[in-house]
Parts: C-alpha cells; sequence; structure tokens
C-alpha cells in the first residue's frame, strides 16, 4: 500500500478501493508463493492503460466549453475491457481508476468473459440541453473511438449516462466507424439493446439482497427500505423491492432527501421515473406532489429507521455516523446498489454489529452482467426475451452470493461478503494472469 500510495498521490478513492482488497487477500496472498513471486495483485492494481482527453464542444450560445475525458482500462485477463462512463463535475482520475479497479472483480464474479474498465468526464449534464449533451457525447466519442471496440473495450453508462447519452455516443460511434457491432452495451431496445437491462442494476440488488435474507430466515415482506439516489439504480431497486412486498420510504439526489411515511407504490413511482428521466427534475418535486412526504434538504436518509438500506448514489455516501444511526435503528441489512458507497469506518461497523452486508462490486453486479448478455446477443444478433435474460440475471446474482458464502464465511458462521467478493473475484483474473505470463 504504501508503494502504491507513493507512486498513484492524491488519488484517495482508489488507494481505498484498493486497501479493502489487499486487507481481505493479504492472508490468501501470503500463503501462496507463486501469486508473490508473479505479482500479480501490484500488476491488478497498475492500469494497463489510462487514456485521457480533451474535450471541446460548443454551448447553445456558441461559446467553446472544455472538459476532460477519461478512459482507465484496468485489466483485461479475462475478457474486452468493460465498464460504464460516468459524466459527474466529480469525475477525476482517482474516481475513475477506483472503478475500474473494482469493475475488474466485479466483472470476474459475473463469470461472463469481461475484463475491468471505466471511463467518463467532468462534464456535468444538469441544465444542459438535449443539444449540448449531443455535441458533448460526439466529441468525447471522436477521441474515444479508436480506443474502443467490440472485442477491445465496450463502454456502457454510469452516473449522468443512461439511454439519452449512450444513443448519441453509440450513433457518433458508429458514424466514425462505419459499421454496427455491439461496441456499447444499455442501448435502446430497437437497436441492439438487451431486455431488462435498464432495470438490471436495481433488480440485481434485490435479488442479492434476497440471498442474504434467506441465510437469516428473512425475506423482503414488510420490510421498511430507505433508498438513497433516484437515478437508474434506484428506481429500479425501488420497483423490485415493491414487487417482493417491502416499504420503501426514501429518496433522494444530491440536493436532499424525501421521507414519505406511506411508502412508494406503482403510481408513485412512474412519477418519479418521469420526473427523473424525462423532465429531469429535483426529487424535492416529489413531497410538492406528494404532501404526505416530507423534504430534507441537505441530508441523506440514514437516519430514517429501517429493516433495509440500500445505497444507490454515490461512493462515500454512508460514513461512521450514519452507519451507526442505520445500527441503533435496527437495520438488518445493507445491500449497495453504489459502487464503494460507505467508508471504510461504516463497512467496520457493519460488521462488528453482524449486519447482512454487502459490498457493491457483488449486489450491483448484475448491471453488467447484463451488460455481458447484451453482448452475447449482439455476438449472436438474437434477442432473448425479458423473461429468459431476468432468469439468467438471477441466477448470476445467486451464484455471486453462493461465492461470497464459500470464501466469506467465517468461524462463527458470519457471512463477511466483502472478504468473499474479494477472494471469489480476485481469483479467476489471478489464473487467468498466471497463465499469460508476465503481460
Ligand atoms: P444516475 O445518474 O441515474 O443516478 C445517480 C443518482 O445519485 C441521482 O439521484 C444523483 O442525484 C445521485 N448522486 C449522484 N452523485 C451524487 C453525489 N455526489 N451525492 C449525492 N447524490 C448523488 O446513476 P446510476 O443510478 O446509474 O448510478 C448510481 C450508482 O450506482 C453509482 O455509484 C454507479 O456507479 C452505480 N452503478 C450503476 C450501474 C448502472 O448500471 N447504471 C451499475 C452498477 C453500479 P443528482 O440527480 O442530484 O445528481
Ligand atoms: O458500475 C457498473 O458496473 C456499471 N456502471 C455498469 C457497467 C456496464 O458495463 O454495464
Amino acid at each position: 500500500m504504501a508503494k502504491l500510495i507513493a507512486r498513484n498521490p492524491n488519488e484517495p478513492e482508489f488507494h481505498q478501493a484498493v486497501r479493502e482488497v489487499v486487507e481481505s487477500l493479504a492472508s490468501y496472498i501470503i500463503a501462496d508463493p507463486a501469486l508473490q513471486k508473479m505479482k500479480v495483485l501490484e500488476r491488478m492494481a497498475e492500469p494497463e492503460r489510462v487514456i485521457m482527453f480533451r474535450v471541446p464542444w460548443l454551448n447553445d450560445r456558441g461559446d467553446i466549453e472544455i472538459n476532460r475525458g477519461y478512459r482507465v482500462q484496468m485489466n483485461s485477463a479475462i475478457g474486452p475491457y468493460k465498464g460504464g462512463i460516468r459524466f459527474h463535475a466529480s469525475v477525476n482520475l482517482s474516481i475513475m481508476k477506483f472503478l475500474a479497479f473494482e469493475q475488474t472483480l466485479k466483472n470476474s464474479l459475473t463469470t461472463l468473459p469481461m475484463g475491468g474498465a471505466k471511463g467518463g468526464s467532468d462534464f456535468d449534464p444538469k441544465g444542459k440541453s438535449d443539444n449540448e449533451v449531443m455535441r458533448f457525447c460526439q466529441s468525447f466519442v471522436t477521441e474515444l473511438y479508436r480506443h474502443i471496440g467490440q472485442d477491445t473495450d465496450v463502454p456502457a453508462g454510469d452516473i449522468g449516462v443512461g439511454a439519452r447519452e449512450i444513443g448519441f455516443m453509440f450513433g457518433q460511434y458508429k458514424r466514425l466507424r462505419d459499421e454496427f457491432t455491439g461496441t456499447f452495451t444499455g442501448k435502446g431496445l430497437g437497436w441492439g439493446g438487451s431486455s431488462l437491462r435498464p432495470e438490471a442494476t436495481g433488480y440485481g440488488v434485490c435479488y442479492f439482497a434476497n440471498e442474504m435474507l434467506a441465510t437469516r430466515g428473512e425475506s423482503f415482506k414488510g420490510k421498511v427500505v430507505t433508498i438513497s439516489g433516484s437515478g437508474n439504480v434506484a428506481q429500479f431497486a425501488a420497483e423490485k423491492a415493491l414487487q417482493l412486498g417491502a416499504k420503501v420510504v426514501t429518496l433522494s439526489d444530491s440536493s436532499g432527501y424525501v421521507y414519505d411515511p406511506d411508502g412508494l407504490d406503482h403510481d408513485k413511482l412512474e412519477y418519479v421515473k418521469l420526473l427523473k428521466n424525462v423532465f429531469r427534475g429535483r426529487i424535492k418535486e416529489y413531497a410538492e406532489r406528494y404532501p404526505n412526504a416530507k423534504y430534507f434538504p441537505g441530508e441523506r436518509p440514514w437516519g430514517v429507521k429501517c429493516d433495509i438500506a440500500m445505497p444507490c448514489a454515490t461512493q462515500n455516501e454512508i460514513n461512521g455516523d450514519n452507519a451507526r444511526s442505520l445500527v441503533e435503528n435496527g437495520c438488518i441489512c445493507v445491500a449497495e446498489g453504489a459502487n464503494m458507497p460507505s467508508t471504510p469506518e461504516a463497512i467496520s461497523i457493519f460488521h462488528s454489529n453482524k449486519l447482512l452486508y454487502s459490498p457493491g462490486k457483488a449486489s450491483n453486479a448484475g448491471g453488467v452482467a447484463t451488460s455481458g448478455l447484451e453482448m452475447s446477443q449482439n455476438s449472436m444478433r438474437i434477442k432473448w426475451t425479458r423473461e429468459e435474460v431476468d432468469e439468467k440475471l438471477r441466477s448470476i446474482m445467486c451464484n455471486i452470493h453462493e461465492v461470497c458464502v464459500k470464501y466469506g464465511t467465517e468461524e462463527d458462521g458470519y457471512i463477511n461478503y466483502v472478504k468473499g467478493a474479494n477472494i471469489g473475484g480476485f481469483m479467476k483474473v489471478a489464473d487467468a494472469m498466471m497463465s499469460q505470463g508476465c503481460v
């Protein structure tokens, strides 16, 4: 870790993500001289390639704006680079590297042949017109296109990148390459997209949480659920939790959270989808429309009493104090939809209180798994039904849960999902790297 920090200064999120894996794997690696000799973990923490580029574009006033674009191609040992693109003002190299590092292990856990990558830009889509977003996406891809391809690197969505942005990026990519391939996932259903890809991350989190709850004879039925975020992952985590009989009482965005004591229902959720995906509004408008709900500006939902918490917004959104309030309020399960939403202090509080706690790389893997299924369908030029994809998604999430149980069960029977996911994800990548020599 000391070497890694010295080589990658000022990258706290990257250090945090690697440290967690190092801590899980230390004894495992110490016991295996071959892993040490081949410097597998050291190589995994060094990106195979980092691309940083200028993204100039014209705003609606005709002025030039300049953003910075990134693609971190972390690891290609088990398949082409694969991972989302994030457009958010906070994007920097540290965040790209932490996400690409976690993606490598996550993609391995899915059992599908995908390496790890992440990309994005500090472009902030908030308040931009559709035309501005399109011009930005076109400029972004005009550089990125030479580094990606269906057998090289396959981007998808993440924060700030949904169906609209994938459409603009895919359109420009297709134009530059003059070929129609599955180089992006999350495409529209009529032009190469997979059924259930929009739902997959959120649904997958609930499938995974359901498996965790079942280890204690529990289920979603009748449980109170708090969710952060109100974007893609949050919306479909809420939808599946409702279908499984839970009561979802919060949603949030970067400005605050709403608490609805009556809980969400189908109509309210449809309103949220319209508000966020079409009108691109703020979650506080929910409380204006449903007067029983209350809006808490500038706050996160972790002080609300719940049985199950699903953080679905961003990294480090649950700190030690938030974790303590969740525990004090009787929360039994924290299933991460976002990537690295819990700080190390929060994770240690969950562990010492024996909560069911799953790290994002295990419980949010349903999104990229379904991206992998989209790649398979594109290669075969076929389309599976919603039911077929759902069945595969369920079985992938159950399998990841089994892997976590296998490698994460401690002497007292407590399942440490962090350890389980890190060891389970690492093994396949490590075996491939050992077989492929010093590359
Ligand atoms: P969206 O852009 O659709 O939604 C993001 C949500 O989180 C919005 O409500 C946003 O609020 C909120 N948010 C974003 N940044 C912050 C911040 N710094 N502080 C507080 N709230 C914030 O993104 P997704 O739903 O796709 O992604 C959510 C999380 O899930 C991310 O961590 C992502 O990496 C992860 N993830 C996504 C997958 C996918 O398939 N999309 C797959 C696996 C993981 P606001 O509108 O104010 O920005
Ligand atoms: O963090 C993630 O796993 C994603 N944003 C989805 C990546 C993908 O390639 O579908």
